[in-house]
This record gives structure tokens, sequence and C-alpha cells, in this order.
């Protein structure tokens, strides 16, 4: 890699895949370029696109000549190649697996409902909306917090006293869940889930890559 690698993040700001892209990079003070793609945006159906991203999905990291996909895997290797000494992913076999276990659960345990809550209420007109499969989806998703609940109740960041990767797709969602009350999103009190992501949003890059961006 160059010392000064080109950066190009391809993906619309108010996806929440991108948002983790961003953020991370963002801690790391990793400069970049982003390029709106997916969504109203399109583009993501080209060949050129499909060639650097089968999936058609964004994100898309480019660093010089090296491409990636995949939120996730997008953060462990931003982590590893440029805080490969910091807690962001703790080198320790255990503290890292702890860590990479609860961002593999953020895809598949808390990403389904969660997105569908999101679709339901933001996405959906006010006289389309199905109330009954969006209650369903909410009492899945509180089900989904309440593990990290327990966790947060106990010290500040998910996996301990330190912010880690698995904050980040966590803590995306996070400012979604929150700020629905304005459709009529009624949460039961998580009293430590709320005090984690008011201490996420003292974060200048969380500020900036995901409480900034309107949710839509
Ligand atoms: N598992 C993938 C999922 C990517 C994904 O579903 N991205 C959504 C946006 S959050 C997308 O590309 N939707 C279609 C679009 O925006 O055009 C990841 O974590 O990167």
């Amino acid at each position: 890699m160059t010392n000064n690698p080109q950066r190009i993040v391809w993906g619309r700001a108010t996806s929440s895949n991108v948002m983790k892209v961003l953020w991370g990079l963002g801690e790391l003070g990793l400069p970049f370029e982003r390029i709106d793609v997916g969504g109203a945006f399109g583009k993501t159906d080209t060949p050129e696109y499909r060639a650097m991203n089968p999936t058609g999905l964004v994100p898309t990291l480019q660093e010089d000549s090296f491409t990636l996909w995949e939120s996730n895997a997008i953060l462990r290797y931003l982590a590893h190649v440029h805080a490969a000494n910091s807690t962001l992913w703790p080198a320790e076999p255990r503290a890292r697996a702890n860590v990479d276990h609860w961002m593999d659960a953020q895809q598949t345990v808390l990403n389904r409902p969660m997105s569908a809550v999101f679709w339901g209420l933001v996405r959906t007109p006010a006289d389309k909306r199905d109330l009954t499969a969006i209650e369903a989806s909410i009492a899945e998703t509180t089900r989904a917090w309440r593990m990290i609940e327990a966790g947060l109740s106990r010290h500040d960041f998910i996996t301990g006293a330190d912010f880690t990767l698995c904050d980040i797709p966590w803590g995306v969602h996070a400012h979604r869940w929150f700020g629905m009350d304005y459709l009529g999103l009624t949460r039961p009190e998580m009293p430590a889930l709320r005090a984690w992501y008011d201490r996420l949003c003292q974060r200048p890059a969380y500020r900036q890559h995901v409480v900034s961006t309107p949710i839509m």
C-alpha cells in the first residue's frame, strides 16, 4: 500500500451499512472520498459496479487497487491495517472473538427485525403501514437490544470498558431506534442502552456520519 492510499467508499450516506464504514474511517482519522451509488442514485447494477461488488449492494471500499465489500469485513480490514495495536479490535484471540461475535450478531439477530421496523415506519407511507407486522418486528428488535443491554449495564461499551469495532454496527442502528419516536415507535425502557447511545453521541465521528444524516 502507498503511504497515502487513495480511498473511495461507494455508497449513499443514508445506508446503515455505509454509515458503519464512514464512522469507522472517522474513528481512525482516515481521509476518503465517497461516491453516491445505491438507492435513488442507482448505478449498482452496472457491469463496472458488479465487477467490484458482485452483491450489487453498498458499501464497497477501494483502497488503491484493493477492493472490499461487506461492511463488517471492511471495518475489520481497516482496524487490522490502520489500528493494529489499538483496543478497537483487540489482538488477544478471545477478546477479538468476543468483538467478532457481537459484530456477527448485529447482522444475524438485529438486522432483519430492525430493518422491518425501519422500512415499515420510515419508508412506508402512513396509510400503507402494516401495524401488526411492525409491532411484531418491534418486539423482536427489543429482544435483540436486550442482549446488549445486559452487558451495557455492567460496562460502558458492548464488550467492556473500551469502545471496539462491535459498537459500530449496533451503534448505527441505535440512532435509528432512538430516532423513530416521531413516527410513533414506543420502546420499553432500557436505561443502559440509552446511556450507551448518549455516550456514542459524544464521539465526533458518530455525530458526523450517523447523527447528522437524516433518518430516511
Ligand atoms: N451485508 C451487507 C449488506 C449490504 C446492504 O444490504 N446494503 C443495502 C443498504 S443498507 C443496499 O445496498 N441496498 C440497496 C441499495 O441501497 O441500492 C453489508 O453489511 O455490507
